[in-house]
């Protein structure tokens, strides 16, 4: 059976696009039941983290860790997590105002306006800008980790020279963010029940990652640039996409020339 996809059938993909080029592809040739394709692992960092705006989700009345907690990330692409997606500063192995929540969390002052006692400036409670705001002491984190599956062509001799040169992942090793797609919203985690209070959303501009070097077998190493959210007067950090890495599904595909 052959098939010529239409391009804009499918460069949206579970809120992924495509931004730079929408490829003409050869025919398909579909087979087994399987569909061709080219997957892409790619996870989603950021960095800078700070807090310098009204955070009040860790405040009195409240029976655990006052003022202090530890953040997770909601994305498009991952779930919160009570581990280390947005490291703040104070550990508590080093740091004797912070609860003993577990060895790896890095958590905030998360009770910054609501109580005097907590509120700037106080060095005990704030470890940058002459103790009025907070800033991460580690660097990047990891926020969601997953793929990306593109419909792709079979391998294809176009020029007939019996070499594969069209098709497989060649032109899909990439990974896009649109505005309204690209956001982190920040919980802070109350341990003993499980519960989260939402902290801050942070909203960033598109971003594309792409593949150093792409071949219809496989995809490279790659990222985005950095990028800063938009101001919210709360809290801010960089993101950027990191492309780990990606390879054809051959699927239905048994391609008539060589694939180097
Ligand atoms: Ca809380
Ligand atoms: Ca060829």
């Amino acid at each position: 059976m052959q098939i010529t996809y239409q391009p804009t059938a499918f460069c949206r993909l579970g809120g992924v696009v495509a931004l730079f080029f929408l490829p003409e592809l050869m025919l398909a040739q579909l087979g087994g039941g399987a569909t061709p394709a080219c997957l892409v692992d790619f996870s989603l960092q950021n960095q800078n983290r700070m807090v310098f705006g009204a955070v009040n989700t860790e405040c009195p009345p409240t029976i655990h860790s006052i003022p202090f907690g530890n953040w997770g990330v909601d994305s498009l692409y991952g779930r919160r997590e009570d581990g280390g997606q947005f490291q703040g500063w104070c550990q508590n192995n080093h740091d004797p105002q912070c609860p003993p929540v577990g060895d790896a969390r890095m958590e905030w002052n998360s009770c910054t306006t609501q109580e005097p006692e907590f509120r700037a400036p106080n060095c005990f409670y704030y470890n940058y800008n002459a103790c009025y705001w907070q800033r991460t002491v580690t660097g990047g984190n990891h926020y969601a980790n997953n793929f990306i599956r593109w419909p792709a062509a079979c391998p294809f001799d176009s020029d007939n020279d019996g070499l594969c040169d069209t098709g497989g992942c060649l032109k899909w090793c990439q990974v896009g963010l649109q505005p309204e797609e690209n956001y982190m919203e920040l919980y802070e985690h109350d341990p003993p029940f499980g519960r989260w209070d939402l902290v801050a959303r942070l909203n960033y501009p598109a971003q594309i990652a792409r593949s150093a070097s792409s071949t219809m077998r496989n995809c490279s190493e790659g990222f985005s640039n950095w990028v800063i959210n938009l101001h919210n007067g709360i809290a801010e950090a960089d993101m950027r996409i990191w492309i780990r890495g990606g390879q054809f599904e051959f699927g239905g595909c048994s391609p008539a020339c060589f694939l180097p």
